[in-house]
């Protein structure tokens, strides 16, 4: 009995011991500052926190991304580039322009890079490693702007994919319209239904779902055509397919004109990753237009209220890191 005890003793100490939680301290915005990043998608892996952004390109007249890097943290402060880990338009057979914001998420010990293309296009890649070589496994899209089911009125962009606590996946994918596919076990396929989500006010792009407390929480970009420039706002529910209610805004307009963001856990604090036009006003005011198309990664804290509503968050930049940055200039 006394053994048993014990035994049990030092599993509870060691659960106690595992479930530590780490706050992190932040070194300031932007987090990316030797080349220009957009839309990233933040997720934990093992020990690590890993962001998947876009990447504007240094001569970009528009959003004419090309290919996808890797950053990892294990401390928050500094974010190693891994380098290129997929390049769409040499990599595939059919996609050919526009290689917008990614996601990227592990089942069973795989990795699956989520990415639209071409507007029209979300196809998807796998790797054994977070860091790629991501290749393409179908020959073909996952989802398109033509398949049953899809309602679209713009582009067919911005693949978000979230794993409930069951096991299932959902990603959810589109401007305008949130349509929203159960992605099957094997992660490059799915049910063939197409969910149409309901209850965002002013969807545009940029879907996020995350998980806090049992509620589903979906955030977004909302519209650049109803009179206000586009923001972070959100709605909650208790299904990851809603009905969701709409609770308002997390961030407001940023210097970048678009606004693409993702929420995550890592050690015990929430974060909210983002981007910014800071760094290209910064490199240059006298261009205009050029924050735009040369955006840069951002992160702040995000918190909760006590009835699980998110309190706005106030952007940070930090003037050392602009002045210090070594992106095109
Ligand atoms: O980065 C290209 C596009 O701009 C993204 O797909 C949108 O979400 C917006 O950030």
């Amino acid at each position: 009995m006394k053994q048993i005890l014990t035994i049990s003793l030092g599993l509870v100490m060691l659960s106690a011991c595992t479930t530590k939680t780490v706050h992190y301290e932040l070194a300031g915005n932007p987090i990316i500052t030797h080349m220009y990043s957009a839309d990233p998608s933040a997720h934990v892996f093992g020990d690590s926190l890993y962001v998947y952004p876009s990447h504007d390109r240094d001569h970009a007249m528009g959003f004419d991304m090309e290919d996808y890097h890797c950053y990892v943290t294990a401390d928050m402060k500094t974010f190693e580039d891994l380098g290129v880990i997929f390049r769409p338009f040499e990599q595939t057979t059919w996609a050919k322009k526009n290689a917008w914001a990614p996601d990227c998420v592990e089942r069973n010990g795989k990795y699956y890079l989520y990415y639209p293309t071409d507007v029209k296009y979300i196809g998807v890649a796998v790797s054994d490693h977070p860091w790629g070589p991501f290749e393409d496994p179908l020959g073909h899209p996952l989802l398109t702007i033509d398949s049953p089911g899809v309602v679209c009125d713009r582009d067919f962009i911005d693949p978000c994919v979230f794993i409930d606590d069951d096991g299932q996946a959902y990603m959810f994918v589109g401007q305008n319209t949130c349509c929203c596919i159960k992605l099957n076990e094997d992660m490059i396929s799915y049910d063939g239904e197409v969910h149409i989500i309901e209850g965002l006010e002013e969807f545009f792009e940029a879907s996020w779902v995350h998980k806090y407390a049992g509620k589903y929480y979906l955030s977004y970009s909302n519209s650049p055509f109803t009179g206000h420039k586009p923001e972070i706002a959100y709605a909650m529910a208790d299904n990851p397919l809603g009905p969701y209610e709409y609770k308002g805004i997390i961030l407001g307009p940023v210097s970048s004109g678009t606004n693409h963001h993702s929420i995550v856990q890592f050690g015990g604090d929430w974060f909210l990753f983002y981007h910014t036009g800071d760094l290209g006003i910064y490199n240059h005011p006298d261009i205009p237009g050029f924050e735009s198309v040369h955006r840069s990664v951002c992160v702040d804290y995000l918190y909760y209220n006590e009835d699980g509503t998110i309190r706005p968050v106030v952007p940070t930049v930090s003037e050392e890191k602009l002045k210090n940055n070594t992106a095109f200039k």
